[in-house]
């Protein structure tokens, strides 16, 4: 009389075992996050002068990256980056904080000008902070500029992200 199981206690509980992750144990936010770059240096090639904007060295570069953070708190700085003609490096951070239905996205840009791409010469900085709940998605841009060079050295940075909670 005591291995008399309900079907239904049986049925519930693989239910349960079946809503369970196979393998996992941790929730974690998953962000999928595109850029691009837009840079473009001051400097006038010899062969172009006289002076002619359309010569100006030009570059962009774009990404696409999947990563996973802690469902709370603040994530690790995210950072991505781009140069133009040997001097105007473009760098976009991006640091997450997560809570249970959104994450808030809190986006730097920084444009450093310099006798080379590794150049620490800060020109120009611009900043966007946005949320995005979960299973949306949410972008924005900025530019950072140096008027000293008459905003002819800039990066441009735009992006989009989408966010979800997995386990893993
Ligand atoms: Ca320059
Ligand atoms: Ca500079």
């Amino acid at each position: 009389m005591f291995t008399t199981v309900s079907t239904s206690v049986v049925v519930v509980i693989l239910a349960a075992l079946a809503a369970s992750p196979a393998h996992a144990s941790v929730q974690m936010r998953q962000i999928t996050i595109s850029g691009s770059f837009h840079l473009q240096d001051d400097d006038v090639t010899a062969w172009c002068l006289p002076y002619n904007p359309a010569c100006l060295p030009k570059a962009s570069s774009s990404f696409t990256k999947t990563i996973l953070v802690p469902v709370y708190g603040a994530s690790a700085t995210q950072a991505w980056s781009a140069c133009a003609g040997g001097e105007v490096r473009g760098r976009a951070d991006f640091v997450f904080y997560s809570f249970s239905s959104a994450v808030a996205v809190n986006h730097n840009l920084y444009m450093f000008e310099g006798s080379s791409c590794n150049s620490t010469d800060l020109d120009g900085q611009d900043a966007e902070s946005i949320t995005v709940v979960n299973d949306w998605g949410g972008g924005g841009s900025t530019r950072a500029t140096d008027a000293a060079d008459g905003y002819l050295d800039f990066v441009e940075f735009s992006f989009y992200l989408t966010t979800k909670l997995v386990w893993v």
